[in-house]
């Protein structure tokens, strides 16, 4: 995904890099496939030249133990995305634990409550596994990773077609300021956002809200049309601070597929 902010910024999420070693563990052998995600990662940084490439956590895949495979493949996709950008950060996912031993020290890793990048245009990154900071409500646009998007679709012939998907919508101020605040433990009376903007001293915007599929196309994913589960994964959404129902959904190539809700009565 990339977003001109005042600078340009590139981001991807969910490499899990590591994934092929817990395969092969379950005696499930499929030849390591980290070579060919750094090349299409690359060719996209060539192709696009960004300011800085921000990676939405869960660049690992073992937790908590790091693999021979990770030790030899992350530092190699750090550095040479280092050769290439100015500025490589990591905004830290549930399986990034320790990622830092694998970065290289210019490589930036941001804490797993999300960072604010941007000018005029500000974008809040963050995987999705854990409550946001509070700022992050001011940004114009929020990215997240984590629930490795999908949608799935059943055909008249009974084939059942599953594929990553871009998920896109708006989030509902009110909604997302009340299950902040109740998160902590914050008492109110009248409006969430006035409460929020008193509490934590943010402006409360209405950003836009992506969320990113796996880069990595060997890890399963979330059918965000399904019935179950009944919501996506992460704190703001288990809480009900943001329903997907009217989000649009687009497949990798950019086609639009409809709203959620839509995509359900073909799932
Ligand atoms: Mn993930």
């Amino acid at each position: 995904m990339l977003v001109e902010a005042g600078e340009r910024i590139l981001m991807a999420s969910d490499f899990h890099l590591g994934i092929e070693y817990e395969l092969a563990k379950m005696g499930i052998n499929i030849p390591y496939q980290t070579e060919r995600y750094m090349e299409e990662l690359l060719g996209l940084v060539r192709e696009h030249r960004p300011d800085r490439v921000i990676l939405a956590g869960d660049v690992k895949h073992g937790v908590p133990i790091t693999s021979f495979q990770e030790k030899r493949e992350i530092p190699r996709l750090f550095n040479a995305l280092l050769d290439e950008v100015d500025r490589v950060e990591v905004a830290r996912g549930n399986h990034d634990s320790n990622i830092q031993n694998l970065a290289p020290e210019e490589v930036e890793i941001h804490p797993s409550k999300g960072f604010i990048v941007g000018g005029a245009f500000k974008v809040g990154v963050l995987h999705g596994h854990a409550w946001p900071y509070p700022a992050l409500l001011n940004a114009d646009l929020l990215v997240m990773g984590h629930n490795h998007p999908t949608v799935r679709l059943n055909t008249p012939l009974g084939v059942r077609v599953t594929q990553r998907a871009w998920v896109r919508g708006k989030l509902d101020p009110e909604r997302v300021a009340s299950a902040i605040l109740g998160q902590d433990g914050v008492k109110f009376e009248g409006g969430a956002v006035k409460a929020f903007q008193e509490e934590y001293d943010v402006r409360v915007g209405k950003p836009q809200v992506v969320i990113m599929p796996t880069f990595n196309d060997l890890m399963g994913g979330l059918p965000v049309n399904s019935e179950t589960p009944k919501s996506l994964l992460g704190p703001l959404f288990r809480s009900g601070a943001i329903e997907v129902d009217d989000f649009d959904v687009y497949l990798l190539d950019g086609t639009f597929l409809g709203r959620v809700d839509f995509l359900r009565t073909l799932s």
